[in-house]
């Protein structure tokens, strides 16, 4: 068989002393911790968008990217030798799992038509990749953003014949999703917002979204796809404000058109951070509504404002993004999908092995820190202790809703002023985790 990455060997765990940029330092696939494999905890996706379509381009500048077996051209023939060179590389790195857009792999035809065949010359590729690698399909998605077409949106678009082809699209996408046995389907709203209130119906254009994604669960369920439907929140970019702009505004958005009970929240790191919020905070929120689906693992930069998609290299982030998934029972049909991309600076096909390895080394040591703060048990004991006032007396009876103002304010008239409060001791907290980093 052909190689497109020559000396690049399989990659193995060699321990924290490795000195071997090939290798991985903490990512051990068999360790066991809280009862799973690393494997099973953190099952890592590789990105085909980024990692094999992405040339490193930017405003400013022509792509930089030197990838040996991409010929440039927008033929089905390139697109097909792509995958094998995409699936040798997951399987050199020990990826479990992947992610693509239907127009990352397969190139837009003449016609719907036309570019739905290219799509199935594509497809029989992946299958027969999967198939000898025993890679699977994390999620799909349809590209409903990049063609012109989409220049008002898709499900949002004024214009209800592009709705149309956006339908259309995602139809085949599920298709294709279902046949390659994907564990999940994720909509994320590209162009779904808007750059001006003056000449957008807000309300229409949600109602609209809804639908969409109405129409979605209802084909899913006529051929049976038992994929994840996941939604995944950002504010902006591309436009100046997307409609699944945080956790909070997609699971408000899911209740209002009663979609709740079919889509989980796909959750981005650096869009939480361009919606002013922490990684963390994001997955709180979702995972206190028990739709806590999948991660996109990235990083922004903390001086630029924009969405770089850098793989994470902070243990700190990791380590919070863990506790919480650990907290919430971990991801059952998402996995850690590094939707990153390598700078325009590091444009050898061997740096996309060191970007991924050092994901994967971060999110290992952030997993096992995560076990060991929760096997230590002082940080939860802490939290527990915190409200313990909740867990008799007056607080249990609030809780279980057996009171009134009336018989609160009694209470508090005849006691005179509330138990005095304590500290939250927010810095022996912060020291705490500090000794496990
Ligand atoms: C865009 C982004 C997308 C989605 C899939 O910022 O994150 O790549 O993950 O469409
Ligand atoms: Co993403």
């Amino acid at each position: 068989m052909k190689t497109h990455f020559p000396g690049i060997k399989p990659v193995v765990y060699e321990g924290p002393r490795s000195k071997n940029p090939l290798a991985f330092k903490h990512y051990n696939p068999d360790e066991r911790v809280e009862g799973k494999t690393l494997k099973e905890h953190l099952r890592f996706s590789v990105v085909y968008w980024h990692t094999f379509r992405n040339a490193l381009s930017d405003p400013f500048g022509a792509g930089t990217a030197i990838r040996p077996w991409d010929d440039g051209s927008n033929s089905v023939k390139n697109a097909q030798t792509r995958v094998r060179a995409a699936f040798e590389f997951m399987e050199k790195l020990g990826a479990p799992f992947y992610a693509f857009h239907d127009r990352d792999v397969a190139p837009e035809g003449k016609d719907l038509r036309e570019t739905n065949k290219n799509l199935d010359a594509v497809v029989k590729v992946l299958k027969e990749e999967q198939q000898r690698t025993g890679i699977r399909l994390l999620w799909g998605t349809a590209n409903l953003f990049s063609h012109p077409r989409y220049l008002h949106g898709a499900a949002t678009s004024c214009n209800a014949d592009v709705f149309a082809f956006a339908a259309a699209q995602v139809k085949k996408a599920l298709e294709v999703a279902h046949e390659l046995g994907g564990a999940g389907y994720v909509f994320w709203g590209g162009r779904e917002g808007y750059s001006t209130l003056l000449n957008t119906d807000l309300k229409r254009e949600q109602e609209h979204l809804a639908k969409f994604l109405h129409l979605a669960v209802d084909y899913k369920k006529r051929i049976g796809f038992q994929g994840q439907f996941y939604i995944e929140p950002k504010p902006k970019e591309p436009t100046k404000h997307q409609y699944d702009s945080d956790a909070a505004a997609c699971l408000n958005f899911l209740r209002q058109f009663d979609l709740l009970s079919h889509l989980k929240l796909n959750l981005e790191t650096n869009h939480a951070t361009l919606a002013g919020h922490t990684m963390q905070h994001e997955l709180e929120v979702a995972g206190a509504a028990g739709a806590l689906g999948s991660i996109d693992a990235n990083t922004g930069d903390e001086l630029l404002g924009w969405d770089t998609d850098q793989f994470p290299t902070s243990v700190y982030l990791t380590t919070q993004i863990m506790l919480t998934i650990l907290k919430y029972g971990g991801l059952a049909t998402g996995g850690v999908n590094f939707d990153a991309k390598v700078r325009r600076e590091s444009f050898e096909p061997v740096d996309l092995f060191h970007a991924h390895i050092g994901g994967m080394d971060t999110f290992a040591r952030g997993l096992k820190i995560a076990a060991a703060i929760r096997k230590d048990g002082r940080l939860a004991e802490f939290v527990r202790q915190r409200y313990g006032s909740w867990d008799s007396g007056r607080g249990a009876q609030i809780e279980r809703g057996q009171t009134s103002f009336g018989e609160l304010e009694a209470a508090m008239l005849k006691q005179g002023e509330a138990a005095p409060n304590v500290s939250g001791r927010q810095e022996y907290l912060e020291n705490l985790i500090n000794e496990f980093l």
